[in-house]
């Protein structure tokens, strides 16, 4: 089929809008926030010396409740208090299998209490200890944490928030700062623009709104990207009338990742993935139920999958690492019971209430049961329906849990991600620090949060205390390069006509058929990403063949994937709304071709739990004990892998 262009003969033109800063954040999640807040602090002291810095946001959605915090949450996993940043090395390094960045983890563990706290100010309710040891409420009071004031604690690293409203006070505080006049909300940016005149320097970056018929360019001098990880990739455990429903944020489409390789950013750790433990149908988190309430998961028998025979049997292969008991060791060992039909695997929550209950009043066991409602009212509301709908009492009845299907990220228990410039103080190589912290290999292209690689367990608060880190070294980096003008020559036609190619498509084929859903010119989105999420399971490990994959099935899976690829250039949208889902596939096929390509570079199986290379099934330190980083060559189209030696910072 011959390439179709878009002439604007069948759709509307957009008006294109160009705007020019010093600094712009791409997304407005946690670590845009972040971002945003710190940026502006800096640029207010330049000036008063005289620089004046002008920073502009652009989030696909609202700011208030968009990315992975927009429902809310009721911990914030990453808070020091009194515990040592080397110890937090020590904590994620145990828990993502031995290799980490462990300057960058070391950066964060030593600035996040700081957001926490602002967190606090802005209005956050934080669970207190009174005098006498006993909990209070967020709203109950106490001293605030920058006073002394002691956090309900549910695991070493985790504090407990009453957080319905966390994204919209994070927001409000970053909005605050910006000023609203210099945010673009429902903007979603397609792709970053390299400069003309500089090598391998970023200039800009281009989107469209999803309500209006606009399309913006932003020329910048320096560009933080924080767009989260990447959902829905994988075919995930809710098909059908459950289709939608997610763990990790529905905003999260590889946007991220997809930006930064397609200029020419190193990855690092693409071949890592997060497969978490979830409630059943219903994907509500676990850590308050096992930290927290101190509930217990068994097999269906009532015994612990994480002892006896099956850790014996992990230990043989995934020593020692396994003995960490890290989160996807964990994974490992209950799809060891499940795969011996012991399931379903149970949390026994009903058990966990009755052992808490002993010490308490009945005043005190209501509100007991009013915490474990509101842990996933506050987190996600869906895991309180299917309790309600499925006529399950948490504290009479244990529920299911088991791993979901896989999302690509770097803050949680994950670290895929861009490989990026540290701080040059920690005594780490010193091809890790080449300038400006956060920096990726991209001149003036700084990443943050889910994409920032090699450095996962950052959780809310440290990505975005991640934001704020990367914002100082952008300001830095700007205010150092202060002549750069941008060069983006490029008529505005032909950016604008690439976006809008699936409007052009639609109205050009739609009569072709009686049912515009099915037509031999083009493809829909929703089509477009059934094929994508086949392929992501069945041929790169995901729930239908219990995550494991091989060099044959890799190379098969890539194969068609760059199938897609062209397919992709033939989809078609009928509004607005179809036109981001089309775009959203785009990056998707992007994040999940790095994915696929470091799991066929890495020759063992360094996540289990997470996938399995079949043909590698244990680890191999040996060989493997390093980063895997790639880079796509945006002049010539080729895609490498290499290994990077992994340096140990911390005892
Ligand atoms: O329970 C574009 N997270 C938890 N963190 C905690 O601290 N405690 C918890 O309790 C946590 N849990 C949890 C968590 C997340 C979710 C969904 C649930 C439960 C149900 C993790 C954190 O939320 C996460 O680590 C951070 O939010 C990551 O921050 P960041 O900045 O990397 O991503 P984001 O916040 O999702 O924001 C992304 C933004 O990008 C925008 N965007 N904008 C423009 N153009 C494009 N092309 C774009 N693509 C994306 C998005 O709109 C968004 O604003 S628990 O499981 O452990
Ligand atoms: P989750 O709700 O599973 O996203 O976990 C929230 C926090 O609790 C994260 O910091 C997890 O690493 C931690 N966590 C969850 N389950 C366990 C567990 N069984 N043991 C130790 N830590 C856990």
């Amino acid at each position: 089929m011959e390439k179709e262009t878009c002439t604007f003969s069948y759709c509307k033109r957009p008006e294109v809008v160009t705007i020019e800063s010093d600094i712009l954040i791409v997304g407005g999640g946690m670590s845009a926030c972040g971002a945003a807040f710190e940026a502006v602090r800096w640029a207010q002291a330049t000036e008063k010396a005289g620089k004046k810095i002008k920073i502009t946001l652009v989030d696909k959605a609202a700011m208030d409740r968009s990315g992975a915090v927009a429902m809310g949450l009721s911990a914030i996993n990453t808070y020091m208090g009194e515990n040592d940043p080397a110890d937090y090395v020590r904590y994620v390094r145990g828990d993502l299998m031995g290799i980490i960045r462990e300057d960058i983890v070391y950066d964060l563990g030593r600035h996040v209490d700081d957001s926490v706290q602002l967190f606090e100010e802005w209005g956050l309710p934080v669970w207190k200890k009174d005098e006498a040891g006993h909990t209070l409420d967020g709203a109950a009071g106490g001293a605030k944490l920058k006073d002394g004031g002691k956090p309900v604690r549910s695991g070493k690293w985790q504090i407990m928030i009453n957080g319905e409203s966390y994204k919209v006070i994070v927001a409000e505080a970053a909005k605050k700062a910006l000023g609203l006049e210099n945010i673009y909300e429902r903007v979603f940016i397609t792709k970053f623009l390299l400069d003309e005149k500089e090598d391998n320097r970023i200039a800009g970056a281009i989107g469209f709104s999803v309500r209006e018929n606009k399309v913006y360019l932003f020329k910048a001098n320096a560009i933080l990207s924080g767009c989260g990880g990447a959902v829905n990739v994988f075919r995930p455990r809710s098909t059908a009338e459950g289709q939608g429903r997610a763990w990790y944020p529905v905003w999260n489409s590889g946007s991220g990742y997809a930006t930064g390789a397609m200029v020419g950013a190193e990855m690092t750790m693409m071949e890592n993935r997060f497969v978490p433990a979830r409630f059943k149908d219903g994907y509500g988190p676990v850590g308050a139920w096992f930290l927290f309430f101190k509930a217990k998961a068994t097999n269906a028998m009532g015994e612990d999958y994480c002892a006896g025979e099956n850790f014996e049997e992990t230990k043989k292969l995934y020593s020692p690492y396994a003995e960490k008991l890290g989160t996807c060791i964990r994974n490992h060992m209950m799809m060891m019971d499940m795969k011996k039909g012991k399931g379903p695997i149970l949390m026994n929550t009903d058990k966990a209430m009755a052992e808490l209950a002993k010490t308490m009043d009945a005043k005190q066991i209501k509100h007991l049961e009013a915490e474990a409602w509101e842990d996933f009212l506050d987190m996600c509301i869906g895991q309180a329906g299917v309790w309600a709908g499925m006529d399950i009492e948490p504290d009479k009845a244990p529920s299911e849990i088991m791993p979901t299907e896989p999302y690509l990220l770097g803050s949680h228990a994950g670290c895929a991600g861009f490989w990026v410039s540290g701080p040059d103080d920690l005594g780490a190589p010193a091809d890790w620090s080449w300038g400006y912290n956060r920096m990726s290999t991209v001149k003036g292209l700084f990443m943050m949060g889910d994409i920032c690689g090699a450095s996962g367990h950052k959780f809310s608060s440290g990505s975005h205390a991640e934001g704020r880190i990367a914002a100082k070294g952008a300001l830095a980096f700007v205010l150092d390069n202060k002549d750069f003008k941008p060069t983006i020559s490029k008529p505005a036609d032909e950016i604008t006509a690439e976006i809008y190619l699936p409007f052009e498509l639609y109205e050009k084929y739609k009569n072709h058929s009686t049912a515009p859903e099915v037509n031999p010119n083009y493809i829909k989105p929703r089509m477009l990403q059934a094929r994508l999420q086949k392929i992501a399971d069945e041929y790169f490990g995901g729930v239908s063949t219990w995550y494991m994959t091989s060099a044959t099935l890799l190379a098969e899976g890539l194969k068609q994937l760059a199938m897609l690829k062209e397919d992709a250039a033939k989809t078609a949208a009928k509004d607005l709304h179809e036109l981001l889902r089309a775009w959203e596939n785009y990056h998707r096929i992007w994040a999940l071709e790095a994915h696929a390509r470091h799991i066929q570079f890495r020759e063992e199986s360094r996540y289990p739990g997470y996938y399995y290379r079949g043909d590698f099934l244990p680890i191999d330190d040996k060989n493997w004990k390093c980063f895997v980083n790639s880079r796509f060559d945006p002049k010539t189209g080729d895609w490498k892998c290499f290994k990077k030696d992994y340096v140990q910072l911390v005892d």
